[in-house]
């Protein structure tokens, strides 16, 4: 099958031309003008953009989590209206488990044949028992190079002490490894918590108010002097806060490499939306915290000038009836975590681009290239490139609308950016050349999504550390 899209401007991390596509099999075969081919079909794309396929590195599909367990893969429909093509999933350690065997385990029973979009995995230590070191390298094999840690939730079979992060890293850069990280003070946490709940706090802004800037900055800036300890390379997952993002920014200035993600929650939504009325504010409990408002300008800036490298959904599909509900007497049983895998383009493109805060290019970089560079898929996935996945999102920057639950595609009964203006959305998507999206509808097939081996040695190890 060959598939031409004509006619469209292309925008890739770096450049900006009209040219056509021509996609033979799954592969991009061709892009140039004037191209002489027989396609056996045309995509019109003319005055539309045309992205690679995004690329999420952080979701939680089927995920257990405080009593409850989100959505699973089907909902990558979302994903893939959205303009995602490539997730990649938390794999939480299954109690008692390996790391290895809970990854085959999760791909096997979760993911194939339910994604629509292609998925890679990573690993997440629940269980810090001596094995996780041995088991490094065969994460390896598995295409898994990539692997999370919590400093936060201490008690927890989640917590990992400095010591496990730091025996870690030093194994990570022996093989190529990523070890990111959720850096958040577990103890400042667990201090303030307590507090609260004794003096009867227990709505969820108390969430907020008990995990504090603070606990997440001390925490990125250990986790970013574990790595030049082991020197090694980190990533910083969800960072949420301008203090957060100076340790990460600072650790770089010196020479450590470290990388780090924001989130859309972080860039548009404030912390008062946690006191909205009627127990809504638990729509917005995530960990870290949504934070005051003025942080997310220092956010948006982060991200403009590379400092901040990628921008992840952070996806947990909890429904609000039946699962946030379950803290309505105690915001410390209210599941962590906001919805988001459908909205990831349109927010950057509306909130980034049209407000002047990012260039087309810049967003197609921690949208899509980027994410695939550091998590070692790129140039199969997060990219127009010659060869690669013929992954293409044709999105028209005409249109707006209005978020909503009731036009959304995520399979629950809210959203967290609800009645949010969005300008441009996206109209078709091409997974792997078969379209997928047409006129913003799932065309494609059940479980067509395919795992993807990734790579070790990804973009944070081009950094060397100074002798
Ligand atoms: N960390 C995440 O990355 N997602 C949801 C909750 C959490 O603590
Ligand atoms: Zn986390
Ligand atoms: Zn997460």
């Amino acid at each position: 099958m060959v598939t031409a899209v004509r006619g469209g401007i292309i925008v890739t991390s770096t450049d900006q031309y009209n040219a056509d596509i021509l996609i033979e099999g799954e592969k991009i075969a061709a892009i140039g003008k004037n191209l002489s081919y027989r396609a056996d079909a045309v995509i019109d794309a003319t005055g539309k953009y045309v992205f690679p396929g995004g690329v999420d590195g952080h979701t939680h599909f089927k995920a257990p989590f405080m009593g409850t367990v989100t959505t699973g893969f089907e909902t990558t429909v979302g994903a893939i209206i959205g303009g995602t093509t490539t997730v990649i999933d938390f794999v939480p350690q299954s109690e008692g488990a390996g790391l290895v065997d809970s990854i085959i385990r999760h791909r096997e029973e979760s993911a194939e044949g339910k994604s629509v979009v292609d998925f890679g995995l990573h690993a997440t230590v629940m269980d810090s028992r001596n094995s996780i070191f041995e088991e490094a390298p065969n994460l390896i094999k598995e295409g898994v190079p990539t692997l999370k840690v919590f400093m936060a939730y201490k008690g927890t079979p989640a917590y990992s002490s400095d010591e496990t992060i730091f025996r870690l890293l030093r194994k990570a850069k022996d093989i190529g490894m990523l070890v990111m990280v959720h850096a958040e003070h577990a103890d400042i946490i667990e201090v303030l918590r307590k507090q609260m709940m004794t003096e009867g706090k227990t709505e969820p802004k108390y969430h907020a108010m008990s995990r504090p800037p603070v606990a997440e900055a001390e925490a990125t800036f250990r986790a970013t002097m574990l790595a030049k300890a082991a020197e090694a390379p980190i990533f910083v997952v969800h960072v949420s806060c301008y203090d957060s993002m100076l340790r990460l920014r600072g650790a770089r200035m010196e020479g450590i490499s470290a990388f780090g993600e924001t989130c859309p929650h972080y860039l548009i939504l404030g912390v008062e939306n946690l006191s909205r009325p009627d127990f809504e504010g638990a729509k917005y409990v995530c960990s870290p915290p949504l934070r005051e408002a003025w942080n997310q300008e220092k956010l948006w800036e982060a991200v403009r000038n590379g400092w901040i490298q990628v921008v992840g959904s952070d996806h947990c599909g909890f429904n609000f009836k039946g699962q946030k509900e379950l803290g309505r007497d105690d915001f410390t049983k209210i599941p962590n975590g906001c919805p988001g895998v459908e909205n990831r383009l349109g927010l950057l493109y509306t909130y980034g681009v049209m407000a002047g805060r990012l260039s087309l290019g810049k967003m197609v970089d921690v949208f899509a290239t980027t994410p695939a560079k550091i998590y070692g898929m790129y140039p199969q996935k997060g990219g127009l490139v010659v060869g690669g996945d013929a992954d293409i999102v044709i999105f028209d920057p005409d249109w707006t609308g209005v978020i909503s639950v009731k036009t959304s595609h995520q399979g629950l009964d809210f959203n967290p950016f609800e009645g949010l203006t969005q300008k441009g959305r996206v109209e078709k998507v091409l997974l792997r050349g078969t379209l997928s999206v047409d006129a913003a509808s799932f065309v494609g097939n059940p479980g067509q999504g395919r795992f993807i081996k990734r790579e070790p040695y990804g973009l944070a190890y081009a950094v060397s550390y100074a002798k």
